[in-house]
């Protein structure tokens, strides 16, 4: 039932041995039957592990709740938190020392020293609005980034009718890579794409049985290999196997790793370039994902993604769960990459578009 990868095999990906594409078409073949056989909702699962791990309870994907979340309920905690405090102060009578209270409410949100001062001084030049709205004004203007325009609504990029998206979600341990991935593969297959998962966090064999946990519930298949497999040759044959299904979108989940451990960046930067070999031209999105409530110390870690992997795009997590969501403002600003979404949630439709304008309204409605 399963194709297996033979344990010689170079994990090279440009030795891939012949016949690799005719196995893996035999054995979605298989799976296809397979999920024709079984329950409605079953999903065809590819995979080349000999040993599927039991998860455990912890790893166990959250039922799907299909909430109707949305950016005004996502940053309710920010908006009572700091966003508040600012309000208080500028209500009435603004002077010298309110404005260094403005400041130091907007460092303490994570915004950032540097940031922080230049939207006090140009909040502070602004005739004509009130002391809220002139702040209000400066941090929207922060979000506006040119590569702005016509960007609404996300759509992984297609360079080709018959080559597959292909998303790279990567991003330090626990921030909601896994989450993010399942949610995004949620909302593209109800929007009638076609979407494949790449188990290439291998690190963990808990985390393979996370994504197909998720996987299970959407539906969509699954590509995976054996816990400690390389992950570029997991990447490689699930484009192989996205490209023989013409699959819409292949989303490959990475291990959570710290920016500051260069051979595990540099695997990053393998499985770039294997997407570069395998799919030439295929421009693959690579979305950072940051967990909200870590702070400055997110953008350390967003540099060195950038550096190693060419970020495209950044979705911020866990935003429900800060007072101060702050380094949404800093973020774009530091990378001149784009947010892309917020996560607002555990469910499957905690996802929101990060819509600029309406971000800043929800935040002082
Ligand atoms: N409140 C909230 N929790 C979230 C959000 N996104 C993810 N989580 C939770 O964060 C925890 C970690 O999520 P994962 O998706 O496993 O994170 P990961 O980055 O894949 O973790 P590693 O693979 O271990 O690096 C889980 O408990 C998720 O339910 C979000 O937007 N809001
Ligand atoms: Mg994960």
């Amino acid at each position: 039932m399963f194709w297996r990868r033979r344990r010689d095999e170079p994990a090279e990906v440009d030795a891939a041995p012949e016949g690799r594409d005719a196995a893996l078409d035999a054995a979605i073949s298989e799976e296809e039957q397979a999920a024709q056989d079984s329950p409605p909702g079953a999903p065809g699962r590819l995979t080349a592990t000999e040993v599927t791990p039991a998860s455990t309870d912890g790893d166990r994907a959250p039922e799907p709740r299909v909430s109707a979340a949305t950016l005004d309920t996502g940053v309710e905690r920010t908006r009572r938190g700091f966003v508040a405090r600012l309000r208080g102060l500028l209500e009435s009578g603004v002077d010298e020392e309110t404005w260094e209270a403005v400041e130091e409410t907007l460092i303490g949100a994570d915004v950032g020293a540097e940031l922080a001062l230049e939207v006090v001084a140009r909040a502070r030049r602004r005739n004509g609005d009130s002391a809220e709205g002139a702040v209000r004004a400066e941090l929207e203007a922060l979000l506006a980034t040119p590569r702005d325009e016509g960007h609404a609504r996300w759509q992984p990029r297609r360079t080709a009718p018959a080559t597959p998206a292909v998303v790279l979600v990567v991003g330090v341990n626990g921030t909601g890579k896994t989450t993010t991935i399942a949610k995004l593969a949620y909302r593209l297959t109800a929007e009638g794409d076609r979407v494949l998962l790449a188990a290439a966090d291998t690190f963990r064999a808990a985390a393979i049985e996370q994504l197909r946990a998720w996987a299970d519930r959407i539906p969509v298949p699954v590509v995976s290999h054996a816990p400690g497999a390389d992950p570029s040759a997991v990447v490689y044959d699930a484009l192989d196997a996205s490209v023989a299904r013409g699959i819409d979108v292949v989303i490959a989940d990475t291990a959570g790793r710290l920016h500051t451990k260069s051979n595990l960046m540099e695997e990053l930067a393998k499985i770039r370039r294997t997407i570069d070999k395998r799919l030439p031209g295929a421009e693959p999105e690579v979305l950072f994902v940051l967990d909200a409530t870590t702070g400055q110390n997110g953008l350390a870690q967003a540099k060195a993604f950038h550096e190693s992997a060419g970020l495209t795009g950044i979705v911020l997590t866990k935003l429900d769960s800060t007072a101060k969501g702050g380094i949404v403002f800093s973020i774009e600003r530091t990378l001149a990459v784009p947010v892309r979404f917020v996560g607002v949630g555990e469910g499957l439709g905690d996802l929101v578009d990060f819509d600029r304008r309406r971000f800043v309204e929800a935040l002082f409605a």
